[in-house]
């Protein structure tokens, strides 16, 4: 495939004299199987769910085609309750080549539920990204043939929304719970910090059980031994107890709703109408969904105290009180009342967050004393989020402090390459080279060019109302 170049005239961050582009259609062809796309060659070579969603937008530009085998892939492993497993794995790809791999998954004393599908995933979910994904390959690879695919997803992408807002609706308030970490994507955050601390570490686990990644990646990079032997106990807790959702309250570890979580749930919402208007359905439902959750995420999950949106452990009704990325994603909702939206960027230009030309929104509060620039989710820069909030700050109107973003975003690319996460001082590339999501959102910023009405399902005004 010929590599994708950015339409001429852009505004290239360091255009003279700087490296050329690296090829990131080439990372999305070396990484493409044959039936889906893995996020990495080396560290993750399944397919991942919001992986998927994510690698959706870069080939909308580089091979729509290719995107909407993906989605499909993913989604013929939907289960019939609606859940979209969070790893899809390759009966091609060992045991030994990713942990926790398909028999930890579905072994054990317990069956799984019946009528599982035949192609085998894990039983946790993942941010539905889907829908802003498919969203974004007809918008710009439309026709007939998009539109029957869309056809065939709709109803699959309804299906996983009801399943979240329903069996997962744990607090019963109408946001969604994660009932692991590994479901909000940002795994080892301190969002999860409290909530963890009561979950038991059980040391046998990791002499039962052995890691993978860390003889991949440095281990100062990954989560800690303790952390991922919690991962394991809630993992196989849940396992043991069939997958089913109707009792978790009385009887789940880990049951927090997340603000990065819910957003992504609602701009999915958004996303549907889109589609439902291609497919002949109402639209209508759909944003009245996308409504209610950003004022559930606003009643439940800000803090006036910090001016941010924090994690809520439903066991306890305690909100986390670290100050995680994941707090500023419901500016990507286009509801957000104005006085939050104001919150929020304050957030993200303050030292905590502070954006430059040179680097974008790190994983966690930089003042924190245990602010980790080398530890996943608890530092380091990652690119998905911080595209995210350029989506929401551009569809706010705040086009200035979004494109400081695109600049800090594409240099970071252009200098380090399309790595899984960037050091938050250095720019350093960390964790797996050659890494999916970053290559496709690269492609999708180079290709915006700071345009407005990219992106339709945010709104092209800055929001009105305050609260
Ligand atoms: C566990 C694949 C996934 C991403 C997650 C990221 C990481 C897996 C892991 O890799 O998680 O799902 O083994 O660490 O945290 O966001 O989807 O890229």
């Amino acid at each position: 495939m010929p590599p994708v170049g950015a339409p001429a005239g852009l505004d290239e961050p360091g255009a003279a004299g700087a490296p050329p582009w690296p090829d990131a259609a080439a990372i999305l062809d070396a990484n493409w199987t044959g039936r889906h796309t893995v996020p990495s060659r080396t560290l993750y070579p399944h397919q991942w769910s919001w992986d998927a969603g994510f690698i959706a937008i870069g080939l909308a530009h580089a091979a729509p085609d290719r995107a909407w085998l993906d989605l499909r892939s993913l989604f013929a492993a939907q289960w019939p309750d609606g859940r979209v497993p969070h790893i899809v794995f390759d009966p091609g790809v060992t045991e030994r080549d990713y942990f926790p791999g398909p028999s930890l998954w579905t072994g054990g004393d317990r069956p799984v539920p019946n009528g599982v599908p035949a192609v085998p995933g894990s039983g946790i979910v993942q941010p539905p990204v889907h829908a802003l994904g498919a969203w974004a390959v007809y918008r710009r690879a439309p026709g007939t043939a998009a539109a029957e695919q869309l056809r065939w997803l709709y109803p699959r992408l309804v299906a996983q929304q009801e399943y979240l807002g329903t069996a997962r609706d744990v607090g019963g308030a109408g946001l969604s719970s994660i009932v692991h970490p590994w479901e909000s994507g940002l795994d080892n955050s301190p969002s999860w910090d409290e909530a963890l601390g009561a979950v038991p570490v059980v040391a046998d686990l990791l002499r039962r059980y052995a890691r993978r990644d860390n003889r991949v990646v440095a281990s100062n990079h990954r989560p800690t031994d303790e952390d991922y032997s919690r991962y394991l106990s809630i993992a196989l807790s849940y396992r043991d107890g069939g997958y089913r959702d109707a009792d978790l309250r009385t009887r789940h570890s880990f049951l927090v709703e997340c603000p990065g979580f819910n957003t992504l749930r609602g701009a999915a919402e958004l996303a549907l109408a889109r589609i439902a208007g291609v497919v002949g359905a109402d639209p209508a439902p759909h944003r009245a969904r996308a409504a209610a959750i950003t004022r559930l995420l606003v009643d439940r999950l800000f803090d006036p105290g910090t001016g941010m949106f924090h994690s809520l452990d439903v066991r306890t009704g305690r909100r986390s009180p670290a100050r995680c990325v994941n707090g500023l994603l419901p500016l990507v909702l286009p509801d957000l009342p104005a006085a939050r939206v104001s919150d929020l960027v304050a957030e993200i230009v303050s030292a905590r967050f502070g954006v430059d030309e040179r680097m974008p929104v790190p994983s966690y509060d930089r003042s924190a004393a245990d602010f980790d620039p080398y530890r996943y989710w608890r530092g380091p820069v990652w690119f998905n989020i911080n595209w995210l909030l350029f989506r929401g700050l551009r569809g706010h109107g705040r086009d200035a402090l979004a494109a400081t973003l695109r600049t800090a975003l594409l240099g970071l690319a252009r200098r380090s390459g399309y790595y899984e996460y960037f050091h938050p001082d250095t720019g350093e590339g960390i964790g797996s080279p050659a890494f999916g999501w970053t290559a496709a959102l690269a492609l999708d910023l180079r290709a915006d060019g700071g345009v407005r009405g990219v992106a339709p399902e945010l709104p092209e005004q800055p929001a009105r109302s305050s609260r």
